[in-house]
């Protein structure tokens, strides 16, 4: 299919991404003001979360990693569910019982979050396989990191995916970091997406802070992994701006490299791109911000306003 840039759809990856941002900056508030734990932001990795889910329907199937939040909010989740989630309350996506780590959405069909690195991997393997043997038509878009590609599973789950011609989307969000550790100490190669070539498997490498370039290579992902059945490896290239965790200083990061990914914001990119072509002008730009922040006001009221759950459902609702 033809690469459809610009297909109008870049206003509502500028909002996706807004109420993103807007989210984790108050996941980080919320982390510094109340200890709220297990905070992980993917603040940079907007346009890869939105590019991609933008591309996925309503019979695929998510499973991420413990950076979830853009993935999230980007299939529609409600931003005061998530806040609810992480602050332990019983009106979050899994009663205050999944904090940020662990949530999963049947009614998004967001079937998991992953904080064993490269996990998603081998159940995405799993779940695409259940897809293909029910006959159902929902391809899996898997999201994870540089380092879970260093995994063993990794390799096991890319080459069965391939042998058993599974519909899944692997999407490798690079963002240069593996916890404290730069991708350059883990992996000699530069091209990640070059080692599903190796399974047989069509690829494709794209900017990860250009949404509307991630969504045209998703789309074309998508649709070939519908014409074929077989899965197809996505590598988004962009850089983690926050630190590991919060709180986390980033003493180890070159300040150069953190400086010059700065200046690649892809809010600020997209919103250069939309003002130079003329099809948003400031005021709208600061309305569609406000309107994320307002959003999110909204949703830690909620947040906030729910209870927590009672002592008598501990042990309800779980596996271990
Ligand atoms: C199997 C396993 N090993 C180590 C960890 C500790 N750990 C948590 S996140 C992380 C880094 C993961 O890097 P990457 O996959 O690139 O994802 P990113 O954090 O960059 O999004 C590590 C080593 C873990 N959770 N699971």
């Amino acid at each position: 299919m033809g690469i459809r840039l610009y297909d109008g759809r870049a206003e509502e990856l500028l909002q996706a991404m807004w109420l993103i941002r807007a989210y984790e900056e108050r996941a980080v508030a919320l982390q510094a003001e109340q200890g709220v734990p297990g905070t992980c932001t993917a603040v940079g990795q907007e346009a890869a979360a939105v590019g991609v889910v933008s591309a996925l329907g309503a019979d695929d199937l998510i499973l991420t990693n413990h950076r979830s939040a853009g993935h999230l909010l980007a299939r529609g989740a409600d931003p005061g569910r998530m806040l609810a989630e992480v602050m332990g309350r019983r009106d979050g996506y899994c009663k205050g019982k999944s904090g940020s780590l662990h949530i999963s959405a049947k009614e998004l069909g967001v079937v998991l979050t992953s904080t064993i690195v490269g996990g998603e991997l081998a159940l995405a393997t799993g779940v695409a396989l259940s897809q293909q043997m029910l006959g159902r038509r929902g391809v899996v878009a898997c999201f994870f990191g540089d380092g879970a590609a260093c995994e063993g599973r990794f390799h096991e789950s890319l080459n069965l995916a391939a042998v058993w011609r599974l519909p899944v989307l692997y999407v490798c969000e690079n963002n240069q970091w593996q916890a404290f550790v730069h991708r350059r100490e883990t992996m000699l190669a530069d091209n990640i997406a070059a080692r599903a070539v190796g399974y047989g498997m069509d690829t494709a490498v794209v900017d990860g802070n250009d949404p509307e370039a991630v969504r045209a290579a998703a789309l074309e992902a998508v649709e070939t992994i519908r014409a074929t059945g077989r899965p197809y490896f996505l590598e988004a290239r962009t850089y983690r701006l926050r630190g590991h965790f919060e709180p986390d200083d980033q003493a180890y990061v070159d300040q150069d490299e953190l400086a010059a990914w700065r200046a690649r914001d892809p809010l600020a990119l997209l919103e250069a791109r939309l003002l130079a072509a003329g099809r948003i002008d400031a005021d709208a730009l600061q309305a569609l911000r406000a309107e994320a922040y307002r959003r999110i006001d909204a949703g830690w009221r909620f947040a906030v306003d729910s209870p927590y759950p009672a002592a008598a459902e501990l042990i309800t609702d779980v596996y271990a």
